[in-house]
């Protein structure tokens, strides 16, 4: 079950649900069925855990009593504008951390770039994981709201990684797509200077939707890919498979609350497994796609950010 957030003209933010009818996607307003629950993410994971059922289930029984049509997907998957509807980030976290060199590409692309030759190599192969704070809920875009790369950068990369929703135990409540977009010649000058190549504004989207704990599957054998137009033509395309991630769930989110207690709806970005060569950098008005098997296809364009006036 894919849940969704959007904007509605006249009415504001919407709690939705992704429903297949007739071939076609459709978002059904749960906020119209009934608002007090289905007003955020939050609220509804603290209804379902009240009664103690699942996410699923507490939608599920408000869709059977009020059957409705809803708006077509595709519709809503569009640049935000204020009298349209369209998808929104499907709940503002309210931290994100990443976990890092977690595939084998990201350990190889990190030991070409970096001057500290062996770091990356290390850190694959330890016990304890790399993981690291990437951004706040002001510094998340969603989706079709551009991403951005840093104005003192030359070489960026869309890092398209599985995002983990951790709930108020740090259990995990969903699943979305995350792109940890990185400077590359910064992170690779001097692994210290990592915060930098990591956290600025636009630096990390979500989207388009949650998928449920309960409706992902297998989140261990999950199809990743990433597309990269430029002036429309395809200049970038790469895939990868949760299955190749080297460490559990388990692991990293037991490093990330060691004496770290986390605010509920705190997203965890599990590594990225697609580097793009090291001759290719994003650049501005270019457009990202990540797809990931069950959760959908979140897409940005890219934006330059200007230099501070000083
Ligand atoms: O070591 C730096 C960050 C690694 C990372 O973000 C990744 O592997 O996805
Ligand atoms: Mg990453």
């Amino acid at each position: 079950m894919r849940i969704v957030r959007f904007w509605l003209p006249g009415k504001g933010i919407r709690m939705g649900v992704v429903r297949n009818k007739n071939k076609n996607d459709m978002v059904v307003d749960l906020t119209n069925l009934n608002p007090k629950v289905f007003r955020s993410l939050q609220s509804m994971v603290r209804e379902a855990s009240s009664r103690k059922i699942g996410l699923e289930k507490l939608i599920l029984e408000s869709l059977e009593e009020n059957a409705s049509d809803g708006y077509g997907y595709d519709e809503l998957d569009r640049p935000p504008e204020a009298n349209r509807p369209y998808l929104m980030i499907p709940f503002r976290p309210p931290e994100v951390w990443g976990a890092g060199v977690t595939y084998m590409r990201s350990t190889e692309a990190r030991e070409v770039e970096t001057k500290a030759k062996g770091v990356y190599a290390k850190v694959y192969e330890a016990l304890r994981p790399e993981i690291f704070f990437k951004a706040t809920a002001r510094r998340c875009v969603g989706p079709n709201e551009p991403i951005y790369i840093r104005s003192d950068s030359r070489w960026n990369a869309p890092e398209p990684e599985l995002a983990l929703i951790l709930g108020k135990d740090s259990n995990i409540i969903g699943y979305t797509i995350g792109n940890d977009v990185s400077s590359r010649d910064i992170e690779g000058e001097n692994p210290l200077y990592l915060p930098q190549a990591k956290i600025y504004k636009g630096c990390c989207a979500l989207g388009p939707s949650i998928v449920t704990a309960e409706g992902i599957g297998d989140p261990r054998n999950l199809e990743v890919a990433c597309r990269i137009f430029r002036k429309g033509m395809l200049v970038f395309e790469g895939k990868t498979s949760t299955s190749r991630l080297k460490r559990s769930f388990d692991e990293l989110i037991d490093y990330l609350c060691r004496d770290n207690p986390l605010p509920f709806g705190t997203v965890f970005l599990t590594g990225t497994g697609i580097v793009p060569p090291d001759d290719f950098s994003l650049e501005a008005d270019d457009l990202v796609e990540i797809t990931i098997q069950g959760i959908g296809c979140l897409r940005n364009p890219v934006r330059k950010a200007r230099p501070r006036k000083v």
